[in-house]
């Protein structure tokens, strides 16, 4: 009995070996009644396989049968691997394979809702051929998601989702290696942890409930309860209104919780440090998968420095200001000045990672602490890429009667936050910590323009299928 071969290691120091192989039908070419190309897939590696009554015990049915089989079916193949004269196009492995045994072992319906080769194309690729005369069909975003079984097939896709695997682990080896615990929090909570509106209410057995719009409340907690370094992955839900190229209502939240001794500067370390050993270990571990994204969506790499810049709000509301653009010196950053500071830091400092801190307190949740020196900034930050952002942070109120004036003034029904404030009451550490959105860091790095793309089945205000 023969092990399958990933089509990925078929590589020319397999020539003259027999092997079995499993992937999908990527396309069939037949040539004649003798004769047949098809291409197999498998997990976005491409391979040529030649089916031929030239070769041993293949017979012209069975070339008929290949040249019929529907696209995107599932095939074992076996044959002997050879390696052609010239360059194979269209495919990712440079070897052809003899083949001669085929099996269907799945089959797919002859007419599908998007063709994975249409979907795999680039822009780039789209005009050329209409420069040179020839249509090739567009797959749009919406069909893409309403059949994202096989949009995700695409090897940008595969990739897509590599990277996000990556980033995930990275974030989890970095923490635990810092003395981080990883906890698992609600997300059925009694209040909304955000405040807003944007928080989607059901109904718990009879009492009001909310999906958790993040973990901030009991992670703090857990930093209540002395576990000193916390860090959580799970599910955030925000009822968003707006319909954007970076909200979800369901996302992947990375949270990180902490003490703090002196400064809320020690959080902003354990961000400089983390995204990092991030950045270098994704452009040092997934080279494959960030090709692969870049053939379909081309994309600079991202500029960041060893260590990370940190701007102050006022610094960058005055730089903002030297541009000719006018801003709230005590208001929040709308999307487009966002956008044009991060244009102004990359030329002045020539980087497109960077953290802004001290910002308005009026715009800051209300467990953010003041700023010590003047109550009108807070000790928080936003950390940006390619001028948008993707984690919010700052240290806590953990004063109980302050944070329940705070939540108070801020129109929260300190009830339904109770047992929250109580926890502050039994002695609580200075601490704080972050959030970090896992489909904006990896939309980001890649440049890939909507987080609908890093999101494998997004929700997003319009749609809650498939
Ligand atoms: P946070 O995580 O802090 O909530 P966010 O990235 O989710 O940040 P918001 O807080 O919702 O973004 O908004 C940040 C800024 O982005 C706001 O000040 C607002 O001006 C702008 N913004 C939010 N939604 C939109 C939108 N739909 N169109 C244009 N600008 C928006
Ligand atoms: P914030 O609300 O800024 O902060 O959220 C943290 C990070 O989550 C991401 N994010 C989103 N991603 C996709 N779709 C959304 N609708 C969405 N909203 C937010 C962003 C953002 O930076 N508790 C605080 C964090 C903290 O202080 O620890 C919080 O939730 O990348």
């Amino acid at each position: 009995s023969m092990e399958w071969t990933p089509v990925g290691a078929l590589t020319q120091d397999s020539k003259e070996k027999e092997v079995l192989i499993r992937g999908r039908v990527h396309i069939t070419r037949p040539v004649s009644k003798n004769m047949a190309f098809v291409v197999v897939r498998e997990k976005g590696f491409t391979v040529q396989c030649l089916v031929t009554t030239q070769g041993e015990g293949v017979s012209r049915q069975m070339v008929k049968f290949v040249a019929g089989l529907n696209r995107e079916s599932i095939v074992d193949a076996i044959g002997v691997v050879s390696v052609p004269g010239n360059p194979i196009k269209g495919t990712t492995q440079q070897v052809e394979i003899h083949v001669r045994k085929l099996y269907c072992v799945n089959k797919a319906l002859p007419s599908l809702p998007i063709n994975v080769e249409d979907a795999a194309r680039s822009d780039a690729e789209i005009e050329a051929a209409l420069q040179s005369g020839d249509k090739l069909p567009r797959v749009n975003q919406d069909t893409r998601l309403n059949f994202r079984v096989l949009d995700i097939r695409t090897p940008a896709n595969q990739g897509i989702f590599r990277i996000q695997c990556q980033v995930g682990t990275i974030f989890r080896q970095f923490l635990l290696t810092e003395g981080f615990v990883e906890i698992h929090t609600p997300k059925l909570i009694a209040g909304s942890s955000e405040g807003g509106s944007a928080v989607f209410k059901l109904d718990y057995k009879g009492q009001p409930a909310c999906l958790a719009q993040s973990p901030q409340l009991h992670k703090q907690m857990a930093i209540c309860g002395d576990f000193g370094r916390v860090f959580e992955i799970g599910p955030v839900f925000r009822a968003e209104d707006s319909y954007t190229h970076r909200h979800l209502c369901e996302f992947t939240g990375l949270d990180v919780e902490m003490e703090i001794k002196k400064h809320y500067s020690e959080v902003m370390d354990i961000v400089d440090k983390l995204f990092v050993t991030m950045f270098d270990s994704l452009n040092e571990r997934c080279q494959k998968e960030l090709e692969a994204v870049g053939r379909q969506y081309p994309f600079e790499p991202l500029k960041y420095k060893p260590k990370t810049l940190r701007l102050t709000f006022e610094e960058g509301v005055q730089m903002l200001k030297d541009a000719g653009v006018e801003v709230d010196p005590l208001g929040d950053l709308n999307t487009e000045a966002e956008r044009k500071l991060g244009q102004l830091v990359l030329e002045k400092y020539d980087t497109e990672f960077y953290i802004l801190h001290r910002y308005p307190l009026a715009v800051r949740p209300f467990y953010t602490m003041p700023c010590y020196d003047n109550a009108l900034y807070s000790n928080s930050f936003d950390v940006f890429i390619r001028g948008e952002e993707i984690i919010s942070g700052a240290q806590r109120v953990h004063v109980p009667e302050f944070l329940a004036e705070r939540a108070q003034s801020l129109g929260i029904d300190v009830n339904s936050i109770s047992t929250y404030i109580d926890s502050f009451r039994y002695g609580a550490p200075p601490h704080g910590g972050f959030g970090v959105g896992l489909e904006r860091v990896v939309m980001l790095f890649c440049a890939l323009g909507n987080i609908r793309k890093t999101s494998l089945f997004p929700r997003d205000p319009q749609r809650i299928a498939p």
